[in-house]
């Protein structure tokens, strides 16, 4: 087993693995930017290397610096975490040109499943349901022109580099196809640089759906079940679920079928997602791969029992993934609420500052995963995720509820955070009866935001409470069942205590 392992990653997810590596006895080096010098993760890690500079680019992305740090110091491999270098094949390949393992698949697993159609081309060819489009990229507009006819539109035009929604463009017709056609191409080549683009059939109103698989080098290739991400915002997610209140058994067994087959034809190994829409008829398509360890991991391991970072690490040193034998063995139900330091009443407009107060929320069923601490300076230069909250339930119900009462116990003061947002999804009727597809938060924006409180009746105390929570970025998410225990009043006291001392 690895003696030291580096963390190329920072925030949550660089506590997150390092808290395995603890259990596994394993020595932590952490990697850090200049921003990131008092980081919670840095205190957490054993040792602790700093890279210089400020920006992603200059810090977390300088993969020769980083594989360097890890020679010079003794680490034999590199948990890449998400995001950064995680999806980046060069980088698994110069690792592993080292002489170091890199935590996550081979690297020419990640190149496949990076180019959107070369991983379609690759499930077509061995059966697994695709949305109906192009096999190839488009090189004749006239002839991609057919082809959009043939399928139907409306149509999506999709960046063969792309992913995560970057670079679609939906056409509704004929008229628009042309010129749609070249914009992408064009946002393609600057986004990604690669103009290369295909077709597929737009599936309306689908829901978003994902499997966890695990591979080791035994071949031995498992599923373990799905997560339910279809509350999205600008293709960011928002709650993630464990299992989906879509999904019967046989469904499930279906796709889990097919998402240990996508696996196994790329030569996959270590833990990777396979995502899928779902449309209204139930009829599921393979969209793409996820090649990392994701932020959503979490509700998995909830459910499963098992810890997915201790898999990847033990299928990186050659052995045999822990046996689980089949989803009887899963019990019950896992949420997850990621935290923004962003305000979801002004656009979510991101909340730079420092935490001045933070008393989070435990007691029954609930994990927290978090970057933060009381004291933490929220920066521009990273992603605005802060923390995870994870709620566990014995069925849905329960983890809701759970969930719910966490968001009200969780304190935090200085900056501003989705928590009034997602209190507000899982209050509302559709969401608690799994009632909802990827449109769910465009759906039904009278009721999630609050921009639309200006009756005369309610303004002048709105504007009274405005001010206060201005001055102390204190998020409302409290003025409803007179709920004593996330009050407003309260957090206010808190901070006037605050600035007395
Ligand atoms: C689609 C689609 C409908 N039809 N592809 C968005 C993220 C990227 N992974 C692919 N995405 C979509 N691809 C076809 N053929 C709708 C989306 C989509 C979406 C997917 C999952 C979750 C939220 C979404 C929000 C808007 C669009």
């Amino acid at each position: 087993m690895f003696k030291k392992i580096l963390i190329a990653n920072r925030g949550e997810i660089a506590v997150r693995i390092m808290r395995t590596c603890q259990e596994m006895d394993i020595t932590t080096a952490a990697v850090f930017s200049e921003v990131d010098r008092k980081s919670p993760f840095v205190y957490y890690a054993d040792e602790a290397y700093p890279l210089g500079g400020i920006t992603s680019q200059e810090s977390y992305l300088k993969w020769e610096k980083i594989i360097g740090i890890a020679k010079e110091y003794g680490a034999e491999a590199i948990h890449p975490g998400y995001g950064f270098l995680s999806e980046n094949a060069d980088f698994a390949e110069a690792v592993f040109a080292e002489g170091l393992t890199f935590i996550g698949p081979p690297a020419d697993a990640i190149r496949v499943m990076g180019n959107k159609t070369e991983a379609r081309k690759l499930m077509i060819a061995n059966g697994i349901p695709t949305v109906p489009g192009t096999e190839d990229a488009i090189k004749d507009k006239d002839k991609a022109r057919q082809t959009a006819r043939k399928i139907g539109y409306p149509i999506l035009i999709k960046a063969a580099a792309g992913g995560g929604g970057k670079g679609m463009r939906l056409v509704e017709d004929d008229g628009q196809f042309f010129e749609a056609i070249e914009g992408a191409a064009r946002e393609a080549k600057a986004a990604f640089n690669d103009s290369t683009v295909y077709i597929e059939k737009f599936v309306e109103e689908p829901r978003h759906i994902e499997f966890q698989i695990l591979a080791d080098s035994k071949g031995n290739v498992i599923h373990l079940g799905e997560r339910e991400c279809s509350i999205q915002r600008r293709h960011q997610k928002v709650i993630e679920e464990s299992p989906s209140s879509l999904l019967t058994n046989e469904l499930r067994a279906k796709m889990g079928k097919a998402a240990v087959q996508a696996a196994k034809v790329c030569g996959y190994r270590s833990a990777g997602t396979i995502e899928f829409l779902v449309d209204k008829n139930l009829n599921f398509y393979f969209l793409e791969m996820n090649t990392r360890l994701q932020v959503e991991h979490p509700v998995t391991e909830m459910v499963s029992g098992l810890d997915l970072v201790k898999e990847q690490i033990l299928i990186a040193a050659g052995k045999s993934m822990t046996s689980l034998k089949s989803l009887d063995d899963f019990w019950g139900h896992a949420i997850e609420c990621r935290l923004y330091a962003e305000n979801p009443d002004n656009n979510f407009a991101p909340s730079p500052g420092e935490i001045l107060f933070l008393k989070s929320a435990d007691g029954p069923g609930i994990r927290e995963d978090s970057g933060v601490t009381q004291g933490s300076e929220i920066s521009l230069y990273y992603d605005p995720m802060i923390s995870k909250l994870i709620a566990w339930g014995s069925d849905r119900r329960q983890a809701i509820m759970r969930m719910l009462r966490a968001l009200r116990e969780y304190e935090i003061l200085g900056i501003h955070t989705t928590i009034p947002f997602l209190i507000r999804v899982l209050e509302h009727p559709l969401f608690q009866k799994g009632k909802f597809t990827t449109k769910f938060i465009e759906e039904n924006r009278e009721q999630l935001f609050v921009e639309n409180i200006n009756t005369a009746e309610v303004a002048s105390f709105a504007a009274a409470l405005d001010q206060i929570n201005e001055k102390s970025k204190i998020s409302i998410y409290n003025n409803h069942k007179n709920n004593k225990h996330g009050s407003s009043w309260k957090l206010i006291h808190r901070q006037q205590s605050l600035r007395k001392k």
